[in-house]
């Protein structure tokens, strides 16, 4: 009798465990991280000045970039690049009124580019809105308020070369193609620069959190009650532990989600994750 209990209660740990299972490549939030500093590896301030700080919450930080005319960002680097999968970044962004003139918001690339304004280019534009290039020139979408959180969601389609674009929830373009991706064809992505990398002339501050890179088009990670949480990451730590990018988990931060501390400020992201 015994045994057959034991059968059970592993196969109720097996069922659960293998349909929440998703390969998340990386994972920052900052929460542990010291405001007023640098954010830690693997992350690497290219230009500016970037650092924690206390936003929306001490118990809940981001991470904020400052530009004063000669560039601000921060910039990322995988030991091999993502190939042929379909993978997913979601990151949350704000931006302080006070700007001036468009620059990078999110870029992400092939290290071998021929510059830093290559690949998926998100940005916002002289004229206040949201865009992206795709492949050809700049498309201007929606106006991109200050002062508020946005949720950014990118889908690369890493066979083909191709990416959807989601802000706030809402497409704002699909089967986009890469700006100068010549001769890179099939190459996949390693470079992930953060704000305005190489590039310089335009003042602002950006504020940037819970940046995540996963497998497949759909989040797993429900946020929804605070035991629920506590089991599903206890499961995504595991599997970021068995990813090729083992390097990378040091920064892998869960803390907000284990405490169950979901901020009002970022009520879509609940809805983002379904
Ligand atoms: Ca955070």
């Amino acid at each position: 009798m015994m045994k057959y209990l034991l059968y059970i209660m592993l196969i109720l740990l097996v069922i659960p465990s293998i349909a929440i299972c998703q390969n998340v490549i990386f994972f920052y939030d900052f929460n542990n991280e010291d405001a007023g500093k640098p954010p830690s590896e693997p992350w690497k301030v290219a230009v500016g000045e970037v650092e924690v700080v206390n936003l929306p919450a001490p118990t809940n930080k981001s991470v904020m970039i400052t530009a004063s005319g000669s560039g601000a960002g921060m910039t990322l680097i995988l030991d091999r690049p993502i190939k042929i999968k379909t993978v997913s970044l979601e990151f949350k962004f704000m931006r302080e009124k006070k700007w001036t003139v468009a620059c990078e918001i999110f870029y992400v690339l092939n290290q071998r580019c021929p510059d830093n304004w290559s690949g998926i280019c998100i940005k916002d534009s002289d004229n206040g809105k949201i865009s992206y290039h795709d492949g050809a020139g700049w498309i201007d979408t929606v106006p991109l308020e200050d002062d508020v959180w946005h949720d950014v969601k990118l889908i690369f389609y890493l066979e083909k070369d191709r990416y959807d674009f989601y802000f706030n929830g809402k497409e704002m373009g699909n089967n986009i193609g890469y700006r100068n991706w010549g001769g890179l064809s099939g190459d996949g992505i390693d470079k992930f620069n953060v704000a305005n990398v190489g590039d310089g002339g335009s003042t602002f501050v950006k504020y940037f959190d819970d940046i995540i890179l996963y497998e497949g088009t759909t989040r797993n990670v429900a946020v929804e009650s605070k035991d629920k949480l506590s089991n599903l990451w206890g499961r995504i730590k595991v599997s970021v532990s068995e990813d090729p990018y083992l390097k990378y988990s040091g920064g892998h931060r869960g803390t907000r989600f284990e405490k169950g501390l979901i901020p009002s400020a970022y009520s879509d992201f609940t809805r983002l994750s379904r």
